[in-house]
């Protein structure tokens, strides 16, 4: 966590904008930690470090970009819901980000890691899954790892890796709200279930 943690931290929002270069580094980051947790996880691993993918190859084109201006640059040119959207890379990603810190949140205050998973997904990511998804979430769920093992594949000491995550959650939290709120403003929070 440390590293990943350092890599948020260079990520914070600035003049009401968040540098580009270093949140993709900070994003793409904490991408392999899901390998950490085993092949349950191998889809969102997809999923989330596609949305990455998306979002570099879009700063690739427009490099000098601050994350507003990449965005606002593809609603100026009208490609918000083209295949490359960065936009919706953008969103989904932010999503992702919200369902995790909601959950480690909750596990941070000794809730159980299913548990905590359950609730976190009702309040976050399940308002945007149609029946398919949120069955398949259902069964991902029964079979992924409880807090215990979870945190043995996260490091060596339980509460070390506690307090590391609390670490991570606080350094990212302001920066996805952030986000949160300028997709919001600009009208880019398509509310359609997958
Ligand atoms: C988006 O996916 C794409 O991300 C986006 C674009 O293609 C867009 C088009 O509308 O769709 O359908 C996806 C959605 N993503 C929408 C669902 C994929 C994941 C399904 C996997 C189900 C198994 C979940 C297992 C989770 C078990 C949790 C148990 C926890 C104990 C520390 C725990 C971390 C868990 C993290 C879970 C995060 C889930 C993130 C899912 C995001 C989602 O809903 S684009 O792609 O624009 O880049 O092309």
């Amino acid at each position: 966590f440390p590293p990943v943690t350092e890599a948020w931290k260079k990520a914070q929002v600035k003049d009401g904008d968040v540098p580009c270069t270093a949140f993709l580094e900070a994003a793409e980051a904490f991408i392999p930690l899901f390998d950490r947790l085993g092949t349950v996880f191998s889809p969102v691993k997809s999923d989330v470090g596609g949305n990455v993918t998306k979002l570099k190859a879009a700063h690739a084109k427009n490099p000098t970009a601050s994350l507003n201006k990449l965005i606002l640059d593809e609603v100026a040119a009208g490609k918000t819901k083209d295949k490359t959207s960065a936009s919706i890379a953008l969103l989904w990603f932010k999503r992702a980000m919200q369902f995790i810190f909601s959950m480690l949140k909750k596990v941070s205050a000794g809730e159980d890691a299913n548990k905590a998973a359950k609730s976190a997904y009702d309040e976050t990511l399940s308002h945007y899954h149609g029946f398919l998804v949120k069955k398949s979430f259902q069964v991902a769920l029964m079979a992924a790892p409880g807090s215990d093992s979870m945190l043995k594949a996260l490091g060596n000491d339980k509460d070390q890796t506690m307090r590391e995550m609390q670490e991570w959650v606080s350094a990212a939290s302001p920066i996805l709200d952030f986000i949160h709120e300028f997709l919001d403003k600009n009208n880019l929070d398509d509310k359609s279930k997958v």
